[in-house]
């Protein structure tokens, strides 16, 4: 393929690949607006079948960017080719994560308005990397002085450290996010990033006592073992061996081929110093990663508060000794405990050091902020559990949010420029949020009143309260309820929720206690003692003496969730949505059944759909009369009048037909994408007469 030079829209000469500017049919289009048949499925997973096989990992519905994992490392992420999307208007270079995040940028600037990038898709689909690449061009290409830089440094230097406590290699994704996380870049009137915050949502405690088979614990465990100094693993009393600890052998999997335990702990005790941490603190975390021993509590204490438990029944406290599976339950519940709060506090420090600060606060009036969403994304595992409910739940309603805000942005588009709004059907999936979320009658409220309930609850007699309170509800199924209807067979102990995204059977067993998420008291007591500083920071003396009941794990979840919508919510948002080619994490394979059931639960046919409301294609006068002038001698080689008029001549002359196309306010919008290709084919014809240097094709590649 030879590279020529080519003049952009903006008259600025870029370098394009000239096979591309023919080969549409290899290569697909970038573009799913401009599929001649939008309805279908099929010809929908062709394109990015095609696209997949020649490396091109993105392209768009429209704004919303579509993002295959290569599980390659691919040379598109260079300085170059952030200097090539620097500036350039979206759809006249091919699609890219940095198009998105310069277009984001820009928007925030221009319009002066917050903006949020919303990444969703399933397990190992690359929601993370993807918002690496974003924070990556915002440190890389935005203005900045030496004080900034420090910032952009520790904004990029917080992933690792988050990732080592956060992430774990599961069976879908070797670097499996396990906790949800919301950053905001916050940028000054300059259009420096002057500050970040980060909020954390629900990590997934229960993996720092159990992995099922094939999975870790979290990274940062073996990162210690593997790259601790001798000195330090004598000093917390550790041995190397990650298979002598009973927190770390259940999943029978120590080593990860495409993991570097010592050289990521390398990685991240480079970057505690930058993002403010002092010695002491280090020093503390890995205290904490030695769970078992060290507590820096009391051993006796300890000992005694793991195996006894105290009540306080009409003011009188009751000591009473545990049963041995009860005992193990304290312990368990005591290191996701420490563990939980551990990654909360570790969020709280990262949040100080990246803190707006007052000076610069105060300099910066009419700053604006960029959100960056990276969420695990739905999960079907052969056991679902709370977990998976609630991680499910996150993406039922971040999908609600998705459907509203597109549609309402297209409509407000439509009404602007001035043309009809022609209804679109899709699939509200409101009515499986209310089952979940709805007050008093929802799953939750049902789950926290079954926690609270005295006397004898089980996991069981929460199932059969569902049944009675949802048992109607039709995206809701148990065994009891099936009556032998549905193809796959269900245990007494599950319930089945009709996702948007697919169904889903939840095993009740654990809901209670995880919801619960109880820490005996006389183990607070024994905690909010230790000489471990972060220990004693994060169990309070006050939690202690407190006997009000904080809220339900599950609600707590619900509330923060409301919290999230109502600030993306605020935002313009802009998406990446995420497709995992393969379930093997191999390059070049393209599993169709697996792709088509992402595109179908991601809800991008009904994108597509809802995009192409009656038009496919829609571009502003002065871009659309740019590149098609030299074909009408009335718009050749300038024209003079008014925009609206110059586009209505060139397409008259072009011989459009009226339902062809609208002319709204300042933007023309074309119904099929044949005339696009028509124009394209007779611009490309005329292209030795014009003798034109060819502006950058938006087309095909
Ligand atoms: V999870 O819901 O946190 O389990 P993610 O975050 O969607 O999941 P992640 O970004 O971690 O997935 O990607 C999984 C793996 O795919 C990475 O570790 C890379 O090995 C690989 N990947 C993803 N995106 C890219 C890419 N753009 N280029 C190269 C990639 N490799
Ligand atoms: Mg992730």
């Amino acid at each position: 393929m030879k590279a020529l030079g080519k003049v952009d829209i903006e008259g600025r000469v870029r370098l394009v690949m000239e096979g591309a500017l023919t080969a549409r049919d290899r290569v697909g289009v970038q573009d799913f607006v401009l599929l001649e048949n939008y309805n279908s499925e099929a010809a929908f997973i062709e394109n990015l079948r095609r696209r997949f096989r020649e490396n091109l990992i993105y392209t768009y519905i429209g704004s919303v960017l579509v993002s295959m994992n290569p599980y390659k490392e691919l040379e598109i992420y260079s300085k170059q080719q952030m200097d090539r999307y620097r500036g350039v208007s979206f759809y006249e270079i091919s699609p890219h994560i940095y198009a998105l995040s310069d277009n984001t940028y820009r928007a925030m600037r221009t319009e002066r308005k917050d903006q949020c990038i919303l990444i969703s898709g399933e397990s190992g689909a690359g929601k993370t990397e993807a918002s690496k690449k974003i924070l990556l061009y915002y440190a890389v290409t935005c203005p900045t002085n030496d004080r900034m830089a420090a910032l952009g440094d520790r904004l990029l230097q917080s992933n690792p450290v988050l990732e080592a406590f956060g992430n774990a290699k599961t069976l879908r994704n070797d670097n499996s996010s396990r906790f949800g996380k919301y950053m905001d870049v916050q940028f000054d009137f300059r259009g420096a990033p002057v500050g970040g915050h980060i909020l954390n949502y629900l990590l997934e405690k229960s993996r720092v006592v159990h992995q099922n088979h094939g999975e870790r614990n979290f990274h940062i465990f073996y990162q210690l073992l593997d790259g601790g100094e001798d000195d330090q693993l004598n000093t917390l009393n550790l041995e190397r061996n990650p298979q002598n600890y009973r927190y770390l052998v259940k999943g029978n999997c120590p080593r990860v081929s495409s993991i570097s335990d010592k050289n990521n702990w390398k990685v991240v005790m480079k970057a505690l110093p930058v993002i403010g941490f002092t010695e002491e603190e280090v020093f503390a975390i890995n205290n904490i990663s030695n769970l078992a021993r060290l507590l820096g509590v009391d051993g006796s204490a300890l000992r005694e508060a793991l195996t006894h438990k105290k009540l306080t029944a009409k003011g009188e406290e009751m000591i009473t000794p545990l049963n041995f599976e009860q005992a193990e339950a304290a312990r368990d519940a005591l290191a996701k405990a420490v563990y939980g709060r551990t990654f909360t506090w570790l969020v709280e420090k990262i949040n100080q050091s990246l803190a707006l600060k007052d000076e610069i606060y105060h300099s910066s009036k009419g700053s604006s902020v960029i959100g960056l969403l990276d969420i695990y994304g739905f999960e079907v595992l052969q056991h679902n559990s709370f977990e998976q409910f609630c991680i499910n739940y996150c993406n039922e309603k971040l999908q609600q949010l998705f459907i509203e805000l597109t549609l309402r942005s297209e409509q407000e588009e439509y009404e602007t420029e001035g043309i009809a709004w022609e209804t679109v059907q899709y699939f509200d999936n409101k009515i499986i949020c209310d089952l979940i979320e709805e007050k008093h009658k929802g799953i939750i409220s049902i789950l926290d009143e079954e926690c609270l309930r005295p006397g004898e609850t089980c996991d069981v007699s929460f199932l059969e309260k569902l049944e009675d309170t949802v048992g109607g509800h039709p995206h809701f199924v148990t065994h009891k309820l099936a009556n032998g209807k549905t193809r796959r067979v269900m245990s007494r102990e599950e319930f089945r929720l009709l996702h948007y995204a697919g169904e889903v059977n939840y095993n009740v067993n654990g809901f209670l206690d995880k919801n619960n998420d109880l820490l005996n008291r006389n183990l607070k007591e024994v905690m909010c003692q230790s000489d471990n500083q972060i220990l004693s920071h994060c169990f309070r003396r006050e939690e202690v003496i407190d006997q009000k009941r904080p809220e339900m794990a599950a609600t707590q979840f619900k509330n923060s969730l409301m919290k999230l919508t109502e600030i993306l919510r605020s935002k313009e948002p802009s998406y990446v949505r995420c497709i995992k080619p393969n379930d093997a994490k191999q390059p070049g394979r393209f599993d169709e059944v697996l792709v088509r059931h992402q595109v179908k639960y991601l809800g991008l046919m009904e994108n597509l759909r809802v995009r192409r409301a009656g038009f496919a294609y829609r571009r502003r006068f002065e871009a659309f009369l740019q590149r098609y002038k030299p074909l009408c001698p009335e718009t050749w080689p300038n024209w003079h009048g008014r925009l609206a008029d110059g586009v209505l001549t060139l397409v008259k002359h072009l011989g459009y037909k009226d339902e062809e196309y609208k002319l709204g306010r300042s933007k023309i919008f074309i119904r099929f994408p044949k005339t696009l290709f028509n124009t394209e084919d007779v611009l490309e014809a005329k292209k030795p007469e014009i003798a034109l240097t060819l502006q950058t094709s938006w087309r095909g590649y």
